[in-house]
């Protein structure tokens, strides 16, 4: 019997991990934890209120409900940290800490996702090896550099499963994205439908590795069911699926949308883009645990238009979408 916890479990990525996890192990054996109020009810008895930050706390969920797995998704992303600065370092990093802690104590397995802003600058832009400079110009990118570090550390002092992803942007249609830079690619879909236009915070030739949900999904788990011998990189590992502009987005959601215009009135998230690699290299994913993408620009856009389409209230103003 595997007990999981789920961290920051109502975000982007949590709400879709859940409900697979729950469809592979079982309702009974997923418990949902963040610092809100579970948004359903239906959630309640599986939902814990857990602040990450709170060592005490995060000890009597995981003695209290006998938990062996751990799903770490509770962050500050890129650019509500640059608004937190405080806030993103306390729970992206003592969170982080704590559940490390807590994962040596009680023999725990850990999933931790990194991100695409541990790079900056100096990083070589395409092809981004997993090896390379690292130098954030993110207070973000930083917690992120740090929480690699912070893996590996405990992976190989004391022998922590913990196992990471350098994830990219990621796309989804169940929950809204919440305070990163790539929220562009998210938030596009949903305003081309109800509105049939969509004001663009980073310029147009902006290129931005991405991934779809459920190949994030199924990378995350691929990753944790992975032979412990396999996992060379504790750190984290470069993964991606495919690297667009959002010029190369709009053209590929007019194929549906032929109505749909894009303006671009990039503000602070544009230097944030502009320190991040265009394509990174994931060959090591690729190699070591057999990490392949399913779903490429126009199979994400297809997929994004009919799952949002069901979700959202198309007004009969607005331009139908083509089969
Ligand atoms: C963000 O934009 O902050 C995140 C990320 C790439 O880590 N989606």
């Amino acid at each position: 019997m595997n007990r999981i916890l789920v961290t920051g479990s109502q975000g982007q990525l949590g709400s879709d991990l859940v409900t697979t996890l729950r469809q592979i192990y079982g309702v009974e054996q997923v418990v949902e934890s963040g610092r809100s109020p579970p948004h359903s009810e239906n959630n309640f008895y599986l939902y814990k209120t857990l602040d990450v930050t709170n060592h005490q706390q995060l000890q009597t969920i995981i003695e209290q409900e006998q938990i062996q797995t751990i799903y770490h998704l509770a962050g500050v992303l890129s650019a509500k940290g640059e608004q937190y600065p405080d806030r993103c370092w306390d729970v992206n990093v003592n969170g982080l800490r704590n559940i490390l802690e807590a994962a040596k104590t009680y023999q725990l397995k850990v999933f931790f996702p990194s991100s695409i802003a541990v790079f900056g600058p100096h990083t070589p832009k395409l092809d981004t090896p997993q090896i390379t400079v690292e130098d954030p110009a993110t207070i973000y990118g930083i917690t992120k550099v740090t929480g690699e570090l912070l893996c590996h550390y405990y992976a190989h002092r004391f022998g922590v499963d913990v196992r990471s992803l350098r994830l990219p942007g990621i796309i989804s249609y169940s929950t809204p994205p919440g305070g990163g830079t790539t929220d562009f690619a998210v938030a596009i879909f949903a305003a081309a439908l109800q509105h049939g236009t969509y004001t663009c915070f980073v310029r147009p030739e902006t290129r931005l590795p991405m991934m779809y949900v459920p190949d994030a999904i199924r990378a995350i788990l691929d990753l944790m069911a992975a032979d412990p011998n396999s996992i060379k990189i504790r750190s984290s590992y470069n993964i991606t699926a495919v690297s667009f502009s959002a010029a190369e987005l709009v053209t590929e959601i007019q194929k549906h949308l032929p109505h749909f215009n894009c303006h671009y009135a990039p503000d602070f998230r544009q230097a944030i883009a502009d320190s991040w690699p265009a394509v990174i290299d994931d060959s090591r994913a690729r190699a070591d645990w057999g990490w392949k993408h399913q779903y490429d620009l126009s199979a994400i856009v297809v997929d994004m238009l009919e799952k949002l389409s069901q979700r959202i209230e198309v007004t009969s103003q607005k331009p139908a979408v083509r089969s």
